[in-house]
């Protein structure tokens, strides 16, 4: 695995790390170089326009931006980088995650986000729709990525049940 991350995991608060890590162990299972860090739009809006602004000279290629509730980590982060900014919608405390969804996905057009599924299915998505578009470059990563999902429907389908 190359040391320079390719894909930055940023997440609000250190309580999201639990679903954050699957988007992780994804990019990790295809060597995909990455690195992660506590951002918060709100406790540390400064931190996180400064990341954002240097993302691309730091040679990232894209980010995954996880937050909940008011979760406005991933629009902030768009706003001061020209990068594909992933988001992922935290479960959250009050409203199952439906909060953070919308306040992720509900973008005004000029800044895309974009917005995957709540929690841990969101956090892996992210991770493979990194893959994906990094594998538009790189034939090997690409075909990680055909390998991963032809064992994954073999797996479906040798599935017996009770
Ligand atoms: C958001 O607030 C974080 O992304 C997290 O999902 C949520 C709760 O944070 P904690 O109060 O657990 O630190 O900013």
């Amino acid at each position: 695995m190359s040391s320079t991350p390719l894909v930055s995991v940023i997440m609000g608060s250190k309580s999201d790390w639990e679903t954050m890590k699957h988007a992780c162990d994804t990019l990790a299972q295809f060597g995909i170089a990455h690195d992660k860090r506590v951002c918060s739009a709100h406790r540390t809006p400064e931190a996180a326009t400064e990341f954002a602004r240097t993302a691309k000279e730091r040679g990232v290629k894209i980010i995954i931006a996880a937050a909940g509730g008011a979760a406005h980590l991933a629009g902030v982060v768009a706003a001061h980088t020209p990068l594909p900014v992933l988001g992922v919608p935290m479960k959250g405390w009050a409203l199952d995650g439906l909060d953070s969804l919308l306040s992720t996905v509900q973008m005004p057009g000029g800044i895309p986000v974009a917005t995957f599924a709540i929690g841990k299915a969101g956090a892996i998505n992210a991770a493979l729709f990194a893959v994906a578009t990094l594998g538009l470059a790189d034939a090997g990563l690409a075909a990680k990525l055909d390998e991963f999902r032809a064992s994954q429907t073999e797996k479906i389908l040798a599935e017996t049940l009770p």
